[in-house]
């Protein structure tokens, strides 16, 4: 077993551990959780398959359930996706459902918003509510005038019930906060996007780049169980990061990159790469278009120019570059995830498409296979009805490239102007938009400007704390949901279903939306009984049999080729039908039709670039209550400069404040002074700092990196907002 795996090990056992003693000894609450379940679970274990939510991977789990009590969560061995593992947050998934501090019952505001004082009402007349301040919403502006967020799946019947209701507004962070960037610049360069779960071979590269991925601390599972098979077969790991990641610790070259820079590293590599002809020659001949133009274009990019740029010398470059060509086409640039950086981040992103291009690895096996997903015919709903608006996100097309999903930005921005129409009603569904969207003082303006408001969460989150009506929603472990077929290597379907019983008055999502559609005279939109109903329907649509499916958790289908080398007819849906190298789209937009360098500000003196990240056992904001994870870590720390930490007489362990260029004050958080950070920033670790007063265990826990992000940088080819552009200095007094 090498380190990763190992360490892997160690945390998942760990975190078993925690499971059970927190069930042992959180006392007569936590256990009534599962006492309250009625006499349908039998005595002695029972193994019911069912996926995860902890994020939004969705992997494949096995729930054990003993004398009725949830026990313990695996893996599900059949899952393609987990294969029979879960990363720690999974595990921890138990403390989901036996957190004392999840909301309970349904509430309705007593005072102010944001005062977060409430009734507690009944789930009828919370829907009632609801119901009669949509109607005269639609009445006095049009169903548009309500907009949806919504992440992750259990959305879905939600979105449903908004699209029957007529509206045509419905985002998440996911674009515009996180890789929206990414996606665009990979489809206008190979016609296509690289979706989730990201369609990289990491098992089978030889040769791995992290750009600012840090796979092993963002622990999207099957990515990490991949990365640690490239390790062990010995794959060339080259990570560039300002901060010396888990992911650096087991790279053959590290290139600690100034903040900002990365576009300057990929034009040089790239100019070193053609200069030295050390491209796939034949792949760029048959596939590429527009070769020659770029070829001109990134010739001028020396690694000279870019040592200025970045601090990455020459000779680490020259190597770096050679290293990469020396495994085509197995050589993968990850495209990253959370790519909503510096504000030419499309741009970035494109120019790793063009090095993957330059490479051969779209395609190919230890590059970007082809996915699948196991197709499933939709339940046969009635037509919506027709949308007399268009969304508000992206007003004129201002956005030329924001295709696809919506801008929650520009969602928020017509809420505040009421261009090019008023929004008026908010429905938020398992998305903590305070902790999510960049500056928060935009956010509660437009909040201020509602009619009505909507949270459906399972716990009192921050932004729950600005709702007119709060419904508590059960957790995974207690409820159905959408199937599950995520492309992938393979193509599956996998099935949500209840392990064990709410322990109070939560509703799972499809009910709140069958029962407000009723209210709101839509119900020929939800014409299931219940979503057993539905999901047999459309389970038995597809030929596959619903018992199976609840049985087994997983129904796979047969595996098909996945490379170009294994006979799939490569399709580039771009303009040309090829490779975009050159791309007259952008360039008629007024865009670079070949990416070209930008300085990005730097920090005034005595201050540092603030940059953010995962940790292995939290997910953002939503993990941060639950007993099991928050034993494992209840507070961030702010990673400092060990050079940096003397000159300012800052202890390790010692807690200080941080304080932005708007002067906007961090809670207090710890110091970890480090070696393995630049010297020109400091790192926090996301979803930490919250300030919301019912989740007594986070109340300002940590710092909030979300706070101190009060400037943002809007990518001008898809509305992305670039976050990496604050810049905070250290306050001693706490
Ligand atoms: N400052 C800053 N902002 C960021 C990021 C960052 O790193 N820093 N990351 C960006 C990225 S990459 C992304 S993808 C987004 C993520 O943004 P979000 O998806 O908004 O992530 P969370 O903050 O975890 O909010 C999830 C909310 O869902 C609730 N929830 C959990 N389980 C359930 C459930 O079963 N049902 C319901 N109804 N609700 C549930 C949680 O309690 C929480 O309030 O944020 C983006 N914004
Ligand atoms: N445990 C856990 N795993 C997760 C999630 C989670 O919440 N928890 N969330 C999932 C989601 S939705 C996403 S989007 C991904 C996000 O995961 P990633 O795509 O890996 O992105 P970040 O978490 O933003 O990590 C940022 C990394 O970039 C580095 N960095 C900062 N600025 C620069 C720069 O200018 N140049 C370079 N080269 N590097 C820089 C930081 O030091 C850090 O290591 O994680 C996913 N996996
Ligand atoms: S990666 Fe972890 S948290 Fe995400 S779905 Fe898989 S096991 Fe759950
Ligand atoms: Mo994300």
């Amino acid at each position: 077993m090498n380190q990763i795996s190992r360490r892997k090990f160690l945390k998942i056992t760990s975190a078993t551990i925690a499971t059970t003693a927190i069930l042992a000894s959180a006392g007569k609450h936590v256990i009534k959780a599962s006492d309250n379940l009625n006499k349908k679970f039998e005595k002695g274990i029972k193994k019911i398959p069912t996926y995860c939510d902890l994020c939004f991977w969705k992997c494949g789990v096995i729930a054990y359930v003993k004398d009725g009590k949830l026990w313990k969560l695996e893996g599900n061995p059949l899952d393609p996706l987990s294969k029979g593992r879960l990363c720690p947050r999974g595990t921890g998934g138990v403390g989901t459902h036996c957190d004392p501090e999840r909301l309970k019952s349904p509430l309705i505001r007593k005072n102010l918003r944001g005062e977060e004082k409430w009734v507690e009402v009944t789930w009828d007349e919370a829907l009632n509510y609801i119901a009669e301040k949509m109607s005269k919403i639609k009445n006095n502006y049009g169903p548009e005038s309500i907009a949806l967020f919504s992440h992750g799946i259990g959305g879905t019947f939600i979105k449903h019930l908004l699209r029957a209701f007529g509206s045509p507004n419905e985002t998440a962070p996911s674009f515009a906060q996180c890789r929206g960037p990414r996606e665009v610049g990979f489809e206008l360069t190979f016609g296509d996007v690289v979706g989730s779960p990201e369609r990289t071979d990491i098992e089978n590269a030889r040769c791995l780049v992290l750009i600012g991925s840090h796979i092993g601390e963002n622990m999207h599972n099957t990515q990490v169980q991949e990365f640690a098979r490239a390790i062990e077969k010995g794959a060339s790991i080259i990570v560039v990061d300002p901060r010396f990641s888990v992911a650096a610790s087991k790279a053959k070259y590290y290139l600690p990159i100034k903040p900002g820079t990365d576009l300057a590293l990929l034009l040089a590599w790239m100019g070193i790469i053609v200069r030295e002809n050390l491209y796939d020659e034949e792949y760029v001949k048959k596939f590429g278009y527009g070769f020659e133009k770029f070829a001109n274009e990134v010739s001028k990019y020396t690694p000279e120019w870019a040592y200025i740029e970045t601090g990455i010398s020459p000779e680490l470059i020259i190597e770096t570059a050679y290293e990469m060509a020396r495994y085509k086409p197995a050589t993968l640039i990850h495209p990253g995830r959370h790519a909503t950086w510096y504000g030419d981040d499309t741009q970035r992103s494109r120019a790793i498409a063009l090095l993957n291009a330059l490479l051969g690895s779209w395609g190919r096996k230890g590059g970007f296979y082809i996915p699948y997903s196991l197709s499933i015919p939709k339940y046969p709903y009635p037509p919506y009805p027709e949308l007399k608006k268009d969304p508000v996100d992206n007003p004129d097309g201002k956005y030329p490239f924001a295709t696809g999903e919506q801008i929650s930005t520009g969602i928020r921005e017509a809420t505040i102007t009421g261009n090019p129409y008023p929004i008026k009603g908010w429905f938020i569904y398992g998305t903590n938009l305070l902790q999510a969207l960049p500056n928060k003082e935009e956010t509660i303006k437009a909040i201020q400007n509602l009619d009505l408001m909507v949270v459906i969460d399972v716990i009192p989150s921050e932004v729950a704390g600005w709702a007119d009506v709060v419904l508590p929603e059960s957790v995974y472990l207690e409820r159905y949901d959408e199937l599950n077929t995520s492309p992938f290597k393979e193509g599956f379907v996998g099935i949500r279903q209840p392990v064990v019983e709410e322990p109070a008055n939560q509703k799972p999502n499809w009910w709140i939306a069958k029962k407000l559609a009723e209210k709101l005279n839509l119900e020929k939109y939800f014409p299931w009984k219940d979503i057993e109903d539905y999901l047999k329907t459309r389970i038995e649509l597809a030929g596959l049999s619903f018992d199976e499916l609840r049985e087994k958790g997983i129904i796979k289908s047969n595996p098909q080729p996945i490379y170009f080398e294994d006979g799939i007819e490569p399709e580039f849906l771009t303009p040309s039908g090829k490779i975009e190298f050159y791309s007259d789209q952008l360039e008629a937009a007024g865009f670079d039709p070949v990416p070209r360098y930008t300085r990005h500000p730097e920090p005034p003196s005595g201050y540092f670039r603030l940059i953010y990240g995962r940790a292995p056992v939290h997910t953002f904001s939503k993990t941060q209550s639950n007993p099991v994870l928050r034993d494992m870590m209840s507070e961030n720390e702010v990673w400092i400069n060990a050079d940096i930490a003397e000159k300012w007489g800052i202890k390790n362990g010692q807690k200080i404040r941080l304080k932005n260029q708007d002067g906007v004050m961090s809670d207090p958080v710890r110091v970890k002074v480090t070696e393995r950070i630049r010297k020109d920033c400091v790192y926090i670790v996301h979803g930490f700092g919250q300030k919301s007063r019912h989740l007594k265990s986070t109340y300002r826990k940590g710092a909030s990196d979300a706070e101190l992000i009060t400037k943002y940088q809007i990518d001008k080819l898809m509305g992305g907002t670039a976050m990496n552009v604050n810049f905070v200095t250290f306050e001693m007094e706490v």
